[in-house]
């Protein structure tokens, strides 16, 4: 079995067997160390698209338990605030022991991730530039945050991220770490199938004449459900109004779902037909209202 869920911490960084084989040729591995006092908050990265991945020995993963590393007989983690206030902070005495294990000798090429709502906002390129390091720390807090010299410390052996998966609060950065594994590992060379193409994607990042757009709408068989219709042009064999379509459509979304990326869109991206979708849709460029 590989590494997940775990109990005390020695146990749980027992490599997958099949990463160490030498079958794994040249291929990049990634290795994930994530540290918690809930271990098994990461069963979910054994199930799914990364629970193959890390079965085929394309990631590592590592979940030790935080408490491994409080030593007296409650396991505490936790203190009042210095200072006031509600809540509990985490200590940094645990943090950096179980740190200085996680870390080992060496850590050339790794990186600290600390989950927090005050952090900066996760990004699709932050998941794409995770994915080139050997090894990601995620260092989940709980209560109030982790005692601020826990980070500081950290930043002198390894570059430290303090990120935000989004503008509301979770209980802990459990969830978050999930969020942002899933992201960092669908990326990485093998994860996907060719079927599943990442470029394409919302905010896949990729060139192509979707860049920047939310993806619009996606139809199956059967051709008509419950009465309604999939929209006739797609069963057209017309591939250059098909791309037209979708293109009209992904604009239409996005300026429902996200005006803040439809107006940092190069205005020189958006042919004549963008600019009477966006009008139509009631999000004209500026300047083209101002010019009559
Ligand atoms: Cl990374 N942690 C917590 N606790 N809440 C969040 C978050 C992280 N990102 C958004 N909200």
């Amino acid at each position: 079995p590989g590494s997940l869920p775990s109990g005390p911490d020695p146990a749980t960084a027992v490599p997958n067997p099949a990463a160490a084989a030498p079958v794994r040729s040249g291929r990049r591995v990634v290795k994930i160390d994530i540290i918690t006092i809930f271990p098994e908050y990461f069963s979910p990265l054994r199930v799914s698209l990364l629970g193959k991945a890390a079965e085929r020995g394309i990631i590592e993963f590592a979940v030790h338990d935080l408490r491994s590393w409080a030593h007296d007989v409650h396991h505490s983690v936790d203190d009042a605030p210095f200072g006031g206030g509600p809540g509990m902070v985490m200590s940094p005495g645990p943090w950096g022991e179980a740190l200085d294990a996680v870390l080992g000798t060496g850590s050339p090429g790794t990186r600290l991730i600390l989950p927090t709502p005050s952090g900066v906002p996760f990004r699709q390129d932050m998941a794409a530039a995770y994915g080139r390091n050997a090894r990601l720390v995620f260092a989940c807090g709980r209560y109030e945050g982790i005692d601020a010299r826990f980070g500081d410390e950290a930043r002198t052996r390894v570059p430290v991220d303090e990120v935000s998966v989004g503008d509301y609060v979770l209980s802990g950065g459990e969830p978050a770490a999930l969020v942002m594994i899933d992201a960092v590992c669908r990326l990485l060379p093998g994860v996907l199938g060719n079927a599943e193409s990442a470029p394409d994607d919302s905010f896949g990042g990729g060139a192509g004449p979707m860049a920047g757009l939310l993806e619009g709408p996606v139809f199956t068989r059967p051709r008509v459900w419950r009465g309604r219709e999939v929209p006739p042009i797609l069963l057209s064999g017309d591939h250059a109004a098909i791309a037209r379509w979708r293109r009209d459509e992904a604009l239409r979304r996005t300026v429902a779902c996200r005006p803040d990326l439809m107006a940092a869109l190069p205005p020189d991206t958006l042919d004549g037909r963008d600019r009477q979708v966006l009008a139509d849709a009631g999000f004209p460029l500026s300047g083209e209202d101002m010019a009559h």
